[in-house]
């Protein structure tokens, strides 16, 4: 769209909402109404629901403070937001008044909401949970604090060249936000390096002589509850050089040492964590962790200070939630604080710091559990290597006396891992400073205990437990579709937006054929949405009448977007070995980023646009198959996908996948599942019903024992004609003629490299499974049933839910609901 508007007098304002947008436009934007760039006028808007929301959030502040709330803070490396305006005049109910307004300037509200940067402080699920979780415990009024980094530079831009996936840096902060508010007076210093000298005598403490000091700056981004006055508040860590340290270099006239200092210590906040398929063990982002974590915790204590005037009531007042081992460290900087700072006794400190503290794993593949080199925490921490030391040491002689003499049992639990380089293991040290510790969902929380944490449930069943996860029904149908809102609007009533169960009332409407086509047509206005941003972003025309089959997510080995692939190229070649066949007409939307280390996913990416580049060309087709890849996968682009899929792909190897998210989303809006026996889609099948979703493939115990058997996929490739045809096709360069061996390491793998995530175990079933998708498809009222009864079952998987069960079983705090 182009920057200018073509509004050209400059009227006297229609409504309060105009003169509002007017006085922002004069005097924060100073831009002249009559000229203003749709970016000024989403900035003159925003600060219009800026001053909405600041006021609830005086309101709510002063309440919480008055009633000496128990509060849950959430600290979490990352939040994955997306854009807020839109989200925030739902929040105000000012939608309405603000499209009459946005009019008046000839612009629609989803045009100037599209100006607006992405809050991308995030790789993935992870990320994008903890949004979901900002948004629902706003909405149920909980007294909530999200704890973060306020990172200049959030998750890679991906640009596609050459088919392959080029990373640009995301300023997102380049021409600033206006949801944030810097808290001037809110800061505090947080050290590194050094020594520790002993204590001179029992009765104290040791210190810490510090090497090095920066400055945690907060600044806040106000996050508003839904048919609330409530707000809830992500605040977010800037590091800033201490004044000090570049004034003698200033003073000598060497600016460039005095710049280079202020990087060493600014540098923290710089930029987010790509995450890989193993944990980067670098400095900088033990740094990063420490830094929010410290800064997060002493802002806790000084709250509860100023509120309660000493710590001892901590525990009844405070819960902080470790999403994740990112802030782990936090386990032993609340006991520095405790003892060394605020004159506490060890042992009532740890038992503080035990009923303060709870803990969620996010994933089980042991290369992506943390750990830190000892020699690394040594340099950066010295203080709270001996703190872990400490609790390491009390912790094992509690476990001995479970289990005397098994030495194994405790080199198994310790926290440190000896062997090789000694590690500090992080999860460990979460497991034992928590009360509570869970997974996100169910078969991802009875694995942890069956598997990666088997020794600690031994030791305390009761810490474990289970979190399923969930999404903001706000962002993820009310936002993103509204045209199936307004369907449902009309049919069931509006209250789902705070009530997600109450989609179950739509289960009888599936039976009415008037209602199926009305959902029909919303979901094929939707499709013909995507098909416009496909054609915009790839170049590539699909027809929306052809069944939109989708995986979204980020590319990593375990969630198969090869096995995906290679079912293409099995149609791919069917269909040529048929031409004149009856094919269900089918378009493949791949998206997602692939860390930028990680060579095996980027070369998943070269594939599909190699595939792409060659079936999307091939007329035999006559256009009934086509590939693409939507680049640079967002929130806002997941926005623009989830509406328009009928199916939703969620392939991972069983036992791989800890619950998945986007699974949730995509049949929320009405796509149907085709995926394996993981993560989230186990209880997805429960509340759709066995009979509206797509399960396939190897059971987790039977990965296991096929893993056991010895697995040879060399076997299933000499004996299956079809994965022979499809994985010879590839490795012979069919897809990379100017370059015949590009695929070669990548088939490799699978044939020589042991196949490690089981593409050949499950591929027959899986191309089995999609026979049945396109039968189905065929039948077009009997697939909207089933797409019905998947909207109707996705109650259970508000994240209100989730939060509501965090508050109760986890923190201790009532929801509102
Ligand atoms: C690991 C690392 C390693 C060091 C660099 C930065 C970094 C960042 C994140 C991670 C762990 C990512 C774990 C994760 O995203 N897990 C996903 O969590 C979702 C929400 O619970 C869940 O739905 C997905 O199944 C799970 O993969």
């Amino acid at each position: 769209m182009p920057e200018s508007s073509t509004r050209t007098a400059a009227a006297a304002p229609a409504s309060t909402a105009d003169a509002a947008i007017e006085r922002h436009l004069l005097h924060t934007v100073a831009a002249a109404p009559g000229q203003a760039t749709p970016t000024e006028i989403m900035h003159a808007v925003a600060q219009v629901a800026r001053e909405h929301l600041s006021q609830r959030w005086v309101a709510g502040d002063s309440a919480d403070r008055a009633a000496k709330a128990r509060r849950v803070y959430y600290l979490s490396m990352e939040f994955l937001i997306g854009r807020t305006l839109s989200n925030a005049l739902a929040a105000l109910d000012l939608k309405g008044e603000m499209g009459k307004a946005a009019a008046a300037h000839a612009s629609t509200l989803e045009d100037l909401a599209a100006t607006e940067p992405d809050a991308a402080l995030g790789n993935g699920g992870l990320g994008r949970l903890a949004a979901c979780f900002l948004d629902s415990m706003a909405t149920q009024e909980l007294p909530s604090f999200g704890y973060g980094i306020r990172y200049e530079f959030g998750m890679f831009k991906q640009a596609i060249q050459d088919g392959r996936q080029v990373e640009g840096p995301d300023a997102w902060l380049e021409d600033g936000t206006p949801w944030e508010f810097p808290r001037f007076n809110v800061h505090y210093p947080v050290r590194f390096g050094g020594w520790v000298e002993p204590a001179t005598d029992p009765s104290r403490v040791p210190t810490w002589r510090h090497a090095g000091e920066v400055n945690a700056k907060a600044y806040d981004m106000v996050i508003p509850g839904h048919g609330t006055q409530r707000v809830s508040t992500l605040r977010l860590w800037k590091a800033v050089a201490p004044a000090q340290i570049d004034l003698h270099a200033f003073n000598t006239g060497d600016y460039s040492r005095a710049a280079e200092f202020k990087n060493q210590y600014e540098n923290i906040s710089w930029v987010l964590y790509p995450n890989d398929s193993t944990p980067a063990g670098r400095e900088l982002r033990l740094r990063q962790e420490y830094f929010f974590t410290s800064a997060s915790i002493q802002d806790i204590l000084a709250r509860h200070l100023a509120e309660h005037g000493n710590l001892a009531n901590l525990a009844d007042k405070v819960a902080i939630h470790l999403n994740d081992t990112h802030p782990a460290i936090g386990v032993a900087e609340l006991m520095r604080l405790l003892v060394d700072e605020h004159g506490f006794g060890w042992m009532s400190a740890w038992a503080v710091t035990k009923k303060v503290f709870s803990y969620t794993n996010h994933t089980l593949m042991p290369e992506a559990l943390e750990t830190w080199p000892v020699s690394l925490m040594q340099h950066v921490l010295p203080r709270h290597l001996e703190i872990i030391f400490r609790i390491n040491a009390e912790f094992l002689a509690e476990a001995a006396a479970h289990r005397p003499g098994d030495n194994d049992f405790l080199r198994r639990l310790s926290l440190i891992d000896e062997t090789g380089e000694r590690r500090v293991r992080m999860a460990h040290l979460s497991i034992v400073g928590s009360h509570k510790v869970n997974g996100v969902s169910a078969l991802h929380s009875d694995l942890l205990v069956q598997t990666i944490f088997a020794d600690f449930a031994s030791l305390w069943p009761d810490r474990f437990t289970n979190m399923t996860n969930g999404v903001t029904p706000r962002r993820w149908l009310a936002q993103a579709n509204p045209s199936l809102s307004s369907l449902i609007d009309s049919t069931i009533g509006s209250g789902w937006r705070l009530d997600l169960t109450q989609l179950s009332r739509l289960k009888p409407h599936a039976e009415r054929e008037d209602f199926r086509n009305a959902f029909l047509a919303v979901k094929h206005a939707n499709k013909a949405r995507l098909a416009a941003h496909i054609e915009a972003t790839t170049g590539v025309k699909v027809d929306p009448a052809s069944l939109f089959d989708v995986q979204v997510k980020r590319i990593h080995e375990y969630k198969r977007q090869l096995l995906n692939v290679l079912q293409v190229v099995a149609r791919y070649q069917a269909m040529l070995a048929a031409p004149q066949a009856d094919w269900v007409p089918r378009t493949v939307i791949f998206a997602g980023k692939a860390a930028s280390s990680y060579v095996a996913a980027k070369n998943v990416i070269r594939l599909i646009h190699d595939i792409g580049q060659v079936i999307n060309n091939d007329a035999r087709l006559g256009g009934k198959l086509k590939l693409v890849f939507i680049p640079n996968y967002g929130v806002s682009v997941a926005e623009v996908i989830m509406p328009g899929a009928d199916l939703s792909e969620q392939i991972s190897t069983a036992g791989t996948e800890a619950s998945g998210t986007g699974n949730m989303k995509l049949a929320l809006n009405g796509a149907l599942t085709i995926g394996t026996d993981d993560g989230a889609n186990i209880e997805i099948r429960e509340q759709v019903g066995d009979d509206n979703i797509f399960i396939f493939g190897l059971k987790t115990p039977e990965v296991a024992a096929a893993k056991q058997a010895g697995y040879q996929p060399l076997r299933i490739y000499e004996s299956h004609v079809q994965i022979k045809a499809v994985l010879d096709a590839i490795a012979g360069g069919q897809f990379s003629p100017d370059e015949p061996g590009r695929y070669r390491p990548l088939v490799d793998s699978l044939l020589w490299g042991g196949d490690h995530y089981m593409l050949l175990a499950d591929f027959d079933s899986y191309l089995e499974t999609q026979s049945k998708v396109d039968a189905l498809y065929r039948d077009r009222q009997a697939w909207a049933k089933k797409a019905i009864a998947n909207v109707a079952g996705m109650g259970f998987f508000s994240s209100d839910r989730t939060i509501g069960e965090y508050a109760r079983q986890v923190w201790g705090i009532a929801p509102k609901h």
